[in-house]
């Protein structure tokens, strides 16, 4: 009798246990199939403009005439400015030449799909209309407009998605302390939290405007790196904006392992990264619009890293740095152009397609994959005519995405798929080749896609 007695108090136990995590673990499901479907339009569309903006584009890498080291949008902790010499820039900020709908018709035409601009840099400026301080462009400057609600509109209108870059660290905020705080000659970077409770009550106010009035898609957190920023913080400020918004993006530089997604930086990774992820980078050295630089990257060298992000699975935010007065630099123009005519033959090897279903580098380029098809992004066309591929399907076909209807000779071997190819590349950068086939990818190495 007395061993039923505690067979059944045993058994009552683990049935609690049980229950009490059973809705933890739900709710786990739950917001793992949430962060899963809210990042679908974000995987999907591969391609990104960044956009840094603010009172640092009008100094455009100067300051008292003379040129500044380092990045445009560091120069008023580069050249050492104090707060209110730095805000004179206010009074010289008056975009006249800036047009939203050609912005987007820009990044449209090169084959983006989302904007990231610069709401709130490290400088503290407010590129914004915002209540919680006068610092913004609408109060403090002859512009007296607020690009930000022009560029949702324009997104909107023109499908093209509206994201934005909001900065922890913040050079101007009374509730963060410079690191150098000699007041004739400040080094703000990092600055150090001297009010947390303050400073996220400001954060809040500023991130609450940000996602009522634009709308926005996705929140791009950068500076978490100061002192005093921790992890509470973090998981804060993720958890009231995702509440305010549960289909809101948010990257990973709120720091302390908060966050969506990865953010290499200036660099691709070379096999990719395990998740979402999304390498940033310039067209030249500087976020920030600075005069000087016109150390510009090739359009050869942007077709390959937009290739090589989608190959591993990642998405490619690129760059540009309007000036003062609201125009993109012509060279970043025509870089962004000459990418979107590549994908206007090729954007179905891009767009919409998940990491490369090989295990080892091919020595021909890259590859990208839909369900039933493998796309070949072919950087190094083949003096021999044929190239072979570590796959062991019997194939539907193989063509040319930029001519479709000419199916290509291709023969099973021990070595894979030997594809046979035209004397001459489609395209001078690369030239995609489509497999089709049914079922799973099939390595040569044995593993099964
Ligand atoms: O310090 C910033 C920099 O100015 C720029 O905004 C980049 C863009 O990813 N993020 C920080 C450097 O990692």
């Amino acid at each position: 009798m007395e061993k039923l007695y505690y067979k059944k108090v045993i058994g009552m136990t683990f049935l609690f246990i049980g229950l009490l995590f059973l809705p933890l673990s739900f709710l786990k499901a739950q917001s793992s199939k949430n962060k899963k479907s809210k990042m679908e339009w974000w995987e999907h569309d591969r391609f990104g403009m960044f956009i840094h903006w603010g009172l640092y584009s009008e100094a455009a890498g100067y300051w008292n005439g003379k040129p500044v080291n380092g990045a445009g949008e560091w120069l008023m902790t580069d050249a050492h400015i104090p707060r209110n010499q730095y805000a004179q820039l206010t009074k010289h900020f008056d975009p006249v030449d800036f047009n939203a709908a050609q912005w987007v018709k820009i990044a449209k035409e090169a084959g983006m799909k989302y904007i990231v601009i610069t709401t709130k840099h490290h400088d503290g400026f407010c590129m914004f209309n915002t209540k919680a301080t006068q610092y913004n462009v609408v109060d403090a400057t002859p512009w007296h407009t607020d690009p930000m609600k022009l560029l949702s509109e324009a997104c909107k209108k023109q499908g093209i998605k509206f994201c934005t870059y909001y900065s922890i660290m913040d050079w101007h905020s009374p509730f963060q302390q410079a690191d150098d705080t000699n007041a004739a000659h400040p080094t703000y970077n990092p600055t150090t939290m001297i009010n947390n409770s303050e400073y996220l009550s400001y954060m809040k106010e500023q991130l609450h405007e940000i996602i009522s009035q634009y709308h926005t898609h996705l929140l791009w957190f950068d500076g978490g790196w100061m002192k005093g920023w921790t992890a509470d913080d973090a998981h804060e400020i993720y958890n009231y904006i995702t509440g305010l918004d549960p289909n809101l993006i948010v990257n990973n530089r709120l720091e302390h392992e908060v966050g969506d997604y990865g953010t290499p930086e200036q660099k691709i990774p070379v096999r990719g990264l395990p998740g979402p992820w999304e390498t940033c980078m310039t067209l030249n050295n500087t976020w920030g619009y600075k005069t000087l630089d016109t150390d510009w990257k090739s359009d050869t060298t942007l077709i390959l890293n937009l290739i090589h992000c989608a190959s591993g699975g990642g998405n490619f935010l690129l760059n540009v740095g309007p000036t003062g007065k609201g125009i993109i630099p012509q060279p970043e123009v025509d870089r962004l152009l000459a990418m979107g005519r590549w994908l206007k033959i090729n954007g179905d090897a891009i767009y919409g397609t998940d990491r490369t279903p090989f295990h080892e580098a091919l020595p021909f380029g890259y590859a990208t994959q839909k369900p039933g098809k493998v796309f070949l992004e072919i950087t190094q066309w083949p003096s021999g005519g044929k190239i072979s591929v570590p796959m062991r399907n019997k194939i539907k076909r193989a063509y040319l995405l930029a001519d479709k209807h000419d199916h290509l000779k291709t023969e099973l071997t021990s070595n894979g798929l030997v594809i046979h190819l035209p004397v001459t590349a489609p395209d001078p950068v690369a030239s995609v080749v489509v497999i089709e086939y049914n079922g799973k990818v099939k390595t040569i190495d044995g593993a099964d896609n």
